[in-house]
């Protein structure tokens, strides 16, 4: 009985796999120290981006003029950001209050 059981629980472990995979297809920046880490990332089309802010006390943003956000999106220590990009392109983005004090500056590069 149980050696008919094994390949049963074999086959479905490997069918659901990549269901699994796929929902964690989330790459995470960290915001910390007033910067973006990494800074540069290069992902594939259809991939979350997580930004986390692992800061004390202090707020940022992830700006990203080309695609029309909204200003002053701040968010805070414990807050997180996240955006799916769905074609590919370069997608550069700063903190607007520490893009020009701190060069709090990152790009998004993708490709498929
Ligand atoms: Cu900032």
């Amino acid at each position: 009985m149980i050696s008919r059981l094994v390949p049963t629980v074999f086959a479905i472990t490997i069918a659901a796999f990549p269901l699994v995979a796929a929902a964690e297809d989330t790459v995470v920046v960290a915001v910390e120290a007033y910067a973006f880490v990494p800074a540069e990332i290069t992902i594939k089309p259809g991939t979350k981006v997580r930004w986390e802010n692992r800061e004390k006390r202090q707020y940022h943003s992830v700006y990203f003029e080309q695609l029309g956000d909204p200003t002053g999106d701040y968010f805070f220590p414990g807050e997180s950001r996240e955006r799916v990009f769905e074609t590919a392109g370069e997608f550069p983005y700063i903190c607007e209050p520490h893009w020009k004090s701190h060069g709090m500056q990152g790009v998004v590069h993708v490709v498929e």
